[in-house]
């Protein structure tokens, strides 16, 4: 069962993150931090990229390193989407955000500690990587979340809100604020298995279909899905004005937009046989989530 799945590696990457911020030492920070990035969420990026390593026979184990470090920049990316002069949420992972918990100044400190800890997790030195690779992932990390990535389709979603946008502006916005993480988490196993350059750009775009592939999902939950469910607030899209592809194109029409691109995705994976089962069952699970 997937939920098994999901619970049991975010239970191992809790605990890497756990004991690592214990090694570094307490700091007025580290409560928030916590708050923030353990004990919370769905982990799927992990998931990903632990399934994604099964195609390639890597070695799990080699591989926390890199999945800490991705659930780091997502938490701070979600800490600091809630504040007030971003989405202005109050819940998230079904408690109150981090900000309403700790102040608006911890939080904001908290997620910019957290991006940092992402960057010496893969920095440190037990994570014996080839340093080639190290470098790698180093500067696709950082292209992938600052304003080439996520922070950039940020910026375009708040400065789309309440305004008529094309389909080819959505996707571009949807793919960087979403897809770029996900571009990292596949372009990540590509490294480490050390594969051509042609083989890593097309698991860059593939990573970046299915964080989009994610997008759409979470869209259609704000429309359908339930807050208890969900663990944040529903509904708000709309209330914000929002530029998704459903308010481009209707419920109906998006989510057999949604369908086709799972599809194409799946076809794309179909070359790796039995190896991308897990991976498979992963992405068919994305779009038919209800958390
Ligand atoms: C540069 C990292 C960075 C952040 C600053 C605030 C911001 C810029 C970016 C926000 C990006 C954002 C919130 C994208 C939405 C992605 C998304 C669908 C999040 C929900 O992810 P889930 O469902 O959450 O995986 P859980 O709670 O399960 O971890």
């Amino acid at each position: 069962m997937i939920k098994n799945k999901l619970i049991k590696n975010a239970k191992k990457i809790d605990s890497f993150l756990l004991s690592y911020l214990k090694k570094q030492g307490k700091s007025l920070l580290s409560e928030p931090m916590k708050y923030g990035v353990i004990g919370g969420g769905k982990k799927i990026r992990s998931t990903i990229i632990l399934d994604a390593g099964k195609i390639f026979n890597l070695n799990q184990k080699k591989l926390i390193n890199i999945c800490a470090s991705v659930e780091c920049i997502h938490s701070y990316s979600l800490i600091h989407d809630d504040l007030p002069c971003m989405d202005n949420d109050l819940f998230r992972r079904g408690k109150p955000s981090t900000h309403v918990k700790f102040g608006e100044a911890s939080a904001v400190l908290a997620g910019n500690s957290l991006l940092t800890l992402a960057f010496e997790i893969i920095a440190d030195k037990k994570f014996s990587i080839n340093p080639k690779f190290k470098n790698e992932l180093v500067k696709s990390l950082a292209f992938c979340s600052g304003h080439t990535g996520i922070a950039g389709g940020q910026e375009l979603d708040l400065k789309f809100e309440k305004k008529k946008k094309s389909l080819r502006q959505i996707i571009e916005m949807q793919k960087k604020k979403t897809g770029k993480l996900f571009n990292f988490c596949f372009f990540s196993i590509g490294v480490l298995a050390n594969r051509s350059k042609k083989e890593k750009m097309f698991l860059k775009n593939l990573g970046e279909e299915v964080g989009f592939l994610f997008q759409l999902a979470d869209d259609f939950l704000d429309i359908k899905g339930q807050k208890k469910i969900v663990g944040k607030p529903i509904k708000k899209d709309d209330k914000k004005g929002k530029s998704t592809l459903i308010t481009l194109m209707g419920y109906e029409k998006a989510n057999k937009y949604a369908n086709n691109l799972k599809k194409k995705i799946l076809l794309k994976l179909k070359k790796h046989g039995k190896k991308a089962k897990d991976l498979s069952d992963t992405i068919e699970f994305i779009l038919k989530r209800n958390f």
